[in-house]
């Protein structure tokens, strides 16, 4: 008897992004090795403007033949209090190279927004859809907010965001995800008691590094995807140093691709269960993430965080994911 894999339901909400695009590339391999099904991918305002993070996502979904994949396009002008963090993405959010990909295939104009792409998808297949959230929790809560009780429906939500004992990456105490959005964030905290939740404590030991990329691209050079990884690296690795995120290492943080580690791969990860609360009120202390850590009973808790990672095998199982998807288009 043969056994088959029922390939996992992902909804990634994204805001490319250097670290984005390595999930979504992720994804791609798992999808055409039948680990994964894409049902959507809902783009958001945050790294960069809400139509040029669509874009992106529509280009690289085009490298793989993705084009029937719905994209939602994000809630705009959402007032945040920080700027964008196109001084570490560039300009485009993939390191300016937004012109090496194939062109988009979705129109941003027609597209659906992206709580409504949620909302349906969810709504469509109840306790089946895994949600990656690797971008401002906008479109997550607006969903919420649109109808109450909806990310219930998910069987999972995977959020890249927040920081607990490294302090934050825009401010001391605010990582990016959360601090660009934190009553959106506190929405989502208080919509289930099973999230799972990686910050940067974790991520911080994921340091992607330019011979990471090249045994990427060995297996063949000449190939679009892989030139463009090798690339990217390059940008986000100059930006890196200058902002001074992986401790001298020529490396970058590659943040969002956790996400699909965990789904895929949670063997990498260890966890603790917790009452997560989202700042929104501190003058110097909004977009904090904290819990409680004396030993009181966890009746009340909301997450799953992720304490530690294996970064060798993380590693390694990308870079042979990555190969496999070059070899595949
Ligand atoms: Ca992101």
């Amino acid at each position: 008897m043969t056994l088959t894999i029922k390939p996992r339901k992902i909804l990634l909400d994204t805001d490319p992004g250097g670290d984005d695009v390595f999930a979504l590339l992720w994804l791609q391999s798992l999808v055409s090795q039948g680990m994964a099904e894409l049902v959507a991918v809902t783009t958001a305002e945050g790294n960069v403007e809400a139509q040029r993070t669509f874009t992106t996502a529509s280009q690289v979904l085009a490298w793989t033949g993705m084009d029937g994949v719905t994209v939602g396009r994000g809630v705009m002008g959402v007032n945040s209090l920080v700027g964008n963090a196109s001084h570490i993405h560039g300009d485009d959010g993939i390191g300016n190279l937004s012109d090496t990909l194939p062109p988009p295939t979705h129109n941003f104009e027609e597209a659906l927004g992206s709580p409504q792409v949620i909302i349906d998808c969810l709504e469509k297949y109840p306790g089946e859809i895994t949600i990656a959230a690797i971008a401002p929790l906008t479109n997550l809560a607006a969903a919420e907010q649109i109808r109450p009780g909806i990310l219930k429906l998910a069987r999972e939500i995977v959020i890249m965001g927040g920081s607990f004992h490294l302090g934050g990456n825009v401010t001391p105490h605010g990582e990016f995800n959360i601090i660009y959005n934190p009553e959106a964030a506190a929405t989502v905290f208080a919509s289930r008691h099973d999230l799972v939740m990686i910050s940067l404590d974790v991520t911080q030991h994921l340091i992607f590094t330019p011979e990471i990329s090249d045994r990427i691209a060995a297996v063949n050079p000449q190939s679009a995807i892989a030139e463009f990884i090798v690339d990217l690296v390059k940008f986000m690795v100059t930006t890196a140093l200058k902002n001074r995120r992986t401790r001298g290492i020529p490396g970058f943080l590659v943040h969002d691709a956790a996400t699909i580690a965990y789904i895929f791969y949670p063997e990498l990860f260890k966890f603790y269960r917790a009452k997560v609360e989202i700042e929104t009120q501190g003058i110097s202390t909004r977009g904090l993430t904290w819990f409680d850590r004396t030993h009181k009973p966890k009746l009340d808790v909301n997450s799953w965080v992720i304490s530690e990672v294996d970064d060798d095998m993380f590693f390694a199982i990308l870079v042979e994911d990555l190969k496999q998807l070059i070899i595949n288009n």
